[in-house]
């Protein structure tokens, strides 16, 4: 099969919409359509600082490279969760992708920081959840004190797709409510913008990207996801995708228009500072610092 604009080959055949493409007019159409999802939910300005997440993995590589090609200003973050080998390689990837593409990397390593690894804690409280508590706090604090306008991760239409069906077959509908492309800077700047510039390109659409673009990425998962329910619905939503192409983007353009009816059961909680590190706090004591047991703040301000 020939690409749809050239002559030749096709290196992939996309089903939504229908057509072949080399890997120069796929990169077009990826790098045309994160730049159609910024300006369609006004993510990002082009004077704004970025801090983009860098996991070593593929989609924030991609998040990474695009923006950069794109012209934003992009520094990166990779948190080092401390599990094991497979956090030392995750760093590892994380660095050549940002050498490569000449962008500032940070590193916040957490056993360093906490004195634990992830997954080396004692507590009741699921791997995931404590780990996902300490990446949002971490990359959060780091960008505010550090002065970005935004944080951008890597989420993909999939892992958008997979999360509402999981929180509508749960009907958490708090969740529901605040999910999205951008979550608004909030509490006088404490809670940095968050955005999601891959919101609306497939997982397979990634992959693709980072092949033709020659991106090298950790392909292992982290031993923590075995048995994650997030797979189980993606497997679901893949199954549907593949008979009627179009479901997962039209599933979740679907869920925008409708999230105002989860909005009204919002519980609104009045945030207020942390007294330990004065980031916004449903308690006394944010979450973050409850759970490691924090006395004082951490300061993320880079030096020199
Ligand atoms: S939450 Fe869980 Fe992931 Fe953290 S412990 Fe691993 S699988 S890395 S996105």
């Amino acid at each position: 099969m020939k690409c749809k604009f050239c002559d030749r080959p096709a290196f992939i055949k996309l089903h939504y919409p229908r057509m072949y493409l080399c890997p120069e007019h796929f990169t077009e159409y990826f790098e045309r359509k994160v730049k159609r999802t910024i300006e369609r939910y006004r993510m990002i300005g082009p004077d704004e600082r970025i801090l983009v997440v860098v996991s070593g993995g593929k989609d924030s590589a991609v998040t990474a490279h695009v923006l950069k090609k794109l012209g934003y200003n992009v520094e990166c973050l990779h948190i080092n969760l401390g599990i094991g080998e497979y956090s030392a390689k995750s760093e590892e990837y994380a660095k050549r992708q940002c050498e490569t593409l000449g962008v500032p990397l940070h590193i916040v390593r957490v056993r360093e920081l906490l004195g634990k690894g992830i997954g080396e804690v004692r507590t009741r409280r699921p791997t995931c959840s404590y780990c996902g508590l300490t990446k949002r706090y971490i990359f959060n604090k780091f960008a505010h004190d550090n002065g970005f306008d935004a944080v951008a991760t890597g989420h993909n239409l999939d892992d958008e797709a997979s999360f509402i069906l999981a929180n509508l077959m749960n009907w958490n509908t708090q969740y529901l409510a605040k999910q999205g492309p951008v979550t608004p800077s909030q509490f006088n700047g404490k809670l940095v913008k968050k955005v999601k510039p891959l919101y609306e390109l497939t997982e397979r659409e990634v992959v693709a990207y980072a092949l033709a673009n020659g991106i090298e990425y950790e392909m292992e998962e982290c031993p923590h996801a075995a048995g994650a329910t997030t797979l189980e619905y993606k497997a679901i939503l893949n199954g549907m995708e593949e008979k009627r192409p179009g479901t997962k983007i039209n599933f979740v353009k679907g869920y925008l228009r409708k999230k105002a009816l989860f909005e009204t059961e919002l519980e609104e909680t009045e945030l207020r500072e942390c007294r330990t590190c004065g980031m916004p706090s449903n308690g006394e004591v944010c979450s973050f610092c409850r759970f490691w047991g924090l006395e004082e703040p951490i300061d993320f301000r880079i030096r020199g």
